[in-house]
């Protein structure tokens, strides 16, 4: 059984409200490209209490009230995407969350094209499989595993 050697992982990809708004159809052909099948899609408003719970590891941070801001501004795409190894896959595609590092480790990441800043960079991927699961009941199950 392929599966016990190459499980397939599941990750949360958000493209944030700004680029969802500017660049949905590059990105999403992107996904497609790097062979990412698409589990679940939907577009969500966040809502500030909704932001606030899924960036809540950075409550307190000078950037945070700004961050839930952008993140409420406008509808997001959020897809569960699928694939060996896809969270360490579409980490690696976006890029660093810093858009001037991204531009000069990688700029073919998608940060790198289509961040505008360190904060509004765009695109979101779950840091590891734990975050994964996470991220992606809170969001599509509205259940928060903490
Ligand atoms: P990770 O969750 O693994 O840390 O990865 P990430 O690239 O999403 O970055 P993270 O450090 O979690 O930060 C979450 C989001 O907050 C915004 N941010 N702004 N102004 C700033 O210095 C700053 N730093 C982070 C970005 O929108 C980032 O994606």
């Amino acid at each position: 059984d392929l599966e016990f050697f190459f499980p397939v992982e599941q990750t949360l990809a958000v493209i944030k409200p700004d680029a969802y708004k500017e660049h949905k159809d590059d990105i999403l052909s992107y996904i497609k490209e790097a062979g990412f099948s698409i589990s679940q899609m939907k577009e969500t408003v966040l809502t500030k209490e909704m932001a606030e719970g899924f960036y809540k590891d950075h409550r307190g941070k000078p950037f945070f009230d700004q961050l839930v801001q952008y993140m409420c501004q406008g509808p997001s795409m959020m897809i569960i995407l699928s694939k060996e190894n896809a969270v360490q896959e579409w980490r690696d595609m976006m890029g660093p969350t810093d858009l001037e590092l991204a531009k000069q480790s990688n700029p073919s990441s998608l940060r790198a094209q289509f961040a505008k800043s360190i904060l509004e960079n765009a695109i979101h991927g779950s840091s590891n499989v734990e975050h994964a699961k996470k991220n992606i009941n809170l969001i599509f199950e509205n259940i928060n595993l903490e």
